[in-house]
This record gives structure tokens, sequence and C-alpha cells, in this order.
């Protein structure tokens, strides 16, 4: 009898410790989830604070490049203005006189210009143009035909700047005339001057050398 109880609780003590070990197992299978799922989160944070970090950086490098470019602007636009000084005036990045008050021939307009310190200005681009056209209505200046710095003197029909540059053809720059409708330059070897013409906007005409025009200079 003794014996089969002894039996019995060891039976007993065989299942309590199976039930142990499998609880334990469960458990351990557990926190191995818990850890993969922990890695899983972790690997996700990293990976985004690796996004954040590189977004950063390039908004660092932008910020820094755009305050060095803002910086040198200012600089350049300081500098010019010093530079510029009366009777010039900044025009779009440029230092310019608008002269209306005397007149002349291109020649003479040109000597003008040179005792000023400049030089008669050369519109060689679009933009420049269309600050030079509005520069001219926002002061009260719209009330001139103004000498510019090219001509065909010396070769008819090809027009250069001062500084031996070809002089651009065809719009935006030269006018279509103000009733006849033919496009500038029209005048041969009659008409070898370009001028700034009020009755056309302000579109290259080409005019005959000896008239008399204001000028608009420039300051290098
Ligand atoms: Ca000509
Ligand atoms: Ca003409």
């Amino acid at each position: 009898m003794a014996t089969f109880r002894c039996v019995q609780l060891l039976v007993l003590a065989v299942t309590a410790a199976a039930q142990s070990t499998q609880v334990l197992q469960e458990l351990s299978n557990t926190l191995l989830l818990n850890q993969l799922a922990i890695s899983n989160v972790l690997a996700e944070r990293d990976s985004g604070i690796r996004v954040m970090r590189q977004w950063l950086d390039e908004l660092q490098s932008n910020i820094t490049s755009e305050c060095r470019r803002t910086r040198g602007q200012e600089e350049l636009d300081s500098r010019r203005a010093l530079e510029c000084v009366r009777p010039f005036t900044v025009v779009h990045d440029r230092c310019i006189m608008v002269e209306s008050k005397t007149t002349g021939n291109w020649g003479d307009m040109k000597k003008f210009c040179q005792q000023q310190g400049g030089k008669m200005v050369k519109v060689d681009t679009d933009n420049f143009m269309y600050h030079l056209v509005r520069f001219l209505h926002d002061n009260g200046l719209n009330v001139k035909n103004y000498w510019v710095g090219g001509s065909d003197e010396g070769s008819e029909g090809v027009f250069f700047w001062d500084d031996g540059t070809r002089v651009k053809m065809g719009t935006p720059f030269w006018g279509d005339g103000t009733g006849d409708q033919i496009q500038e330059p029209d005048g041969g070897a009659t008409q070898n001057c370009i001028i700034m013409y009020k009755d056309d906007h302000y579109f290259f005409f080409d005019l005959p050398c000896h008239d008399s025009h204001g000028v608009i200079c420039e300051r290098m």
C-alpha cells in the first residue's frame, strides 16, 4: 500500500514537472516573440531616424547654399550701389544715366557719355531692355528718343556695339515702324545709328546719325 502511494506521488511530481516545463517553454516562446517584435520596432525606428537625418542634412545644405547666394547677391547689389553714384543709378544690376535735357547727334552724345565717366548703353538682353523701358516710364523720362551705343557705320547692315559684339536683330529688340509696319532697321546707308524710339514703345530704330536726340549712358 505504501509503495502504491509512493508511485502515485511520483507520478504527480512528474506530471507537475512536465506542466512546469511546458509553461516555461510557452513563456520562453512569448519572450522570443516579444524580443523579435521589439527588434522590428527598433529597426523601423532606426530606419526612420536615418531618413529624418538625411532629410535634415539636405534641408540644412539647401538653407546654407540659399543663405550664401542671398548674401552674395546682397553684397553685389550694395557694391554696385556704392559704385553707381549720381548722376548714374542702378537699373536691373546695371549702372545707367538717362539724359533727356541735353540732346545732340550720335557722335556728340557718345562724347557726352564719356564726359560723364561712362559710355553709350549696350542693350543686349530683353530682360534689361524691359527694366530700362520701365525705368523711363516710372521716372517720367518717356518724353524723348534716346541714342544707344550700336551702329552699322562702316559695316552697312551689320550692327555692332562699342565693344565689338554684334547687336541682336529682330524681336524683341527692333521695332516695326510706327505706320508702315516695316521691320527696322530699314534705313540702309542713310540710317546707321540705333535709337530707342519713343513712339514705338522704345524698340530699336535705325535713324540718321546726325539727328538730334537724348542718350542713355552706362558706367561699367
Ligand atoms: Ca545702315
Ligand atoms: Ca529706320
